[in-house]
């Protein structure tokens, strides 16, 4: 026993600098303003450039481990990871990415994408984490139009190709995922969680899969709706960005407050089946952490009441500003579980 990853996930504002406390770190991600309290450490920190809403914009994500970590680096790839999980994060500036000709089908955010992907792939493969658990994707202006087509599909096409050619399935058991616009001139920025063991991948039956979306949105967007690793202390679930989308259409166009409850459902449907297939498992919306997305920072106080309504206010959730890769959704909600069990004899 005892080879069990206990992940926890926390958004706060980092304490001073103090080496020791850093032990079970596995990363950080600020979300708006970098930390110095990190500097001089080998702790991989990932700036995503999603203004904070109504916190501190200080505030970071922290996922701790109880197990020893081992920090590494690859390309521009930083990883820190315990025996069982990994978590990594790369930063590609778009103008260092491509050399040649720009066209449709060769864009620079296209080529950061494809590199930033090799570079993870390559790094996986060479220590022995091959799944990906959960990916978070950042990329400025992702509703804008460029070379005849929106940005979000140039990131899907490249996600798609480098994915195939890794060798990993586009259908099925995929990463749990997000993609979101940051805020204008930042890096390509993606950060990651992988594992040595294969998680479960969990459709939503109210969606259809996104990797089955029609053509009408472009290149397939890669990603399961949720993915649970069950380890022998603990079953970890990792819903990806989910928003009021139904069937494959975006449902209350203009509706901040409807788009924050069908999306609500949506994270129920996919709780309950999560639990139908972990077995044992039995996550609860009131048990969850959560990032909330906002398109319009004016929407916020009516996002916060369905979320308080539904959920209560005093678990953890953060509210971040960012363009969601539809132009008519207006907030996307994502949200990470642990269910710990009594551990046995
Ligand atoms: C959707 O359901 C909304 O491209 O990685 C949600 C989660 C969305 C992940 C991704 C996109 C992604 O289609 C958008």
């Amino acid at each position: 026993m005892g080879s069990s990853t206990r992940l926890q996930v926390d958004y706060l504002t980092l304490p001073e600098p103090d080496s020791a406390q850093w032990d079970g770190v596995l990363g950080v991600v600020a979300f708006q303003d970098p930390p110095a309290s990190l500097d001089g450490t080998d702790v991989p920190v990932a700036g995503i450039n999603t203004p904070v809403l109504g916190a501190s914009a200080q505030l970071c994500e922290i996922w701790q481990t109880q197990r020893p970590v081992e920090s590494g680096q690859r390309a521009r790839v930083r990883y820190r990871r315990d025996e069982n999980v990994l978590f990594g994060c790369i930063s590609v500036p778009e103008a260092t990415a491509t050399s040649f000709a720009a066209d449709a089908n060769n864009s620079a955010l296209r080529a950061a994408t494809e590199q930033a992907y090799r570079e993870i792939f390559s790094v996986l493969d060479s220590v022995g984490y091959g799944h990906l658990l959960r990916v978070w994707n950042y990329l400025p202006e992702i509703n804008a139009d460029t070379l005849g087509m929106e940005r979000y599909w140039h990131f899907n096409r490249a996600r798609r190709d480098a994915l195939i050619a890794s060798g990993r399935p586009v259908s099925g058991n995929v990463p749990a995922a997000c993609a979101l616009g940051s805020a204008v001139g930042s890096p390509l920025v993606i950060y990651f969680l992988a594992s040595k063991a294969a998680p479960i991948a969990v459709e939503n039956p109210r969606q259809a899969s996104a990797y089955e979306y029609p053509p009408k949105y472009g290149p397939r967007p890669v990603f399961a709706r949720a993915n649970v690793l069950p380890e022998a202390s603990a079953t970890m679930l990792f819903i990806s960005g989910t928003a009021s989308i139904v069937g494959h259409e975006t449902f209350h166009v203009g509706d901040a407050a409807a788009q924050t409850r069908e999306t609500l459902n949506n994270i129920e449907a996919l709780l309950e089946e999560a639990n139908r297939i972990a077995g044992a498992a039995s996550f609860a919306l009131g048990s969850l952490a959560y990032k909330v997305y906002v398109r319009h920072s004016c929407d916020l106080p009516v996002i916060q009441a369905q979320l308080s309504a539904a959920i209560g206010a005093s678990t953890r959730i953060v509210y971040l500003r960012a363009d969601i890769c539809r132009q008519d959704l207006l907030v996307e909600i994502e949200a990470t579980g642990v269910d710990y069990r009594p551990t046995g004899p």
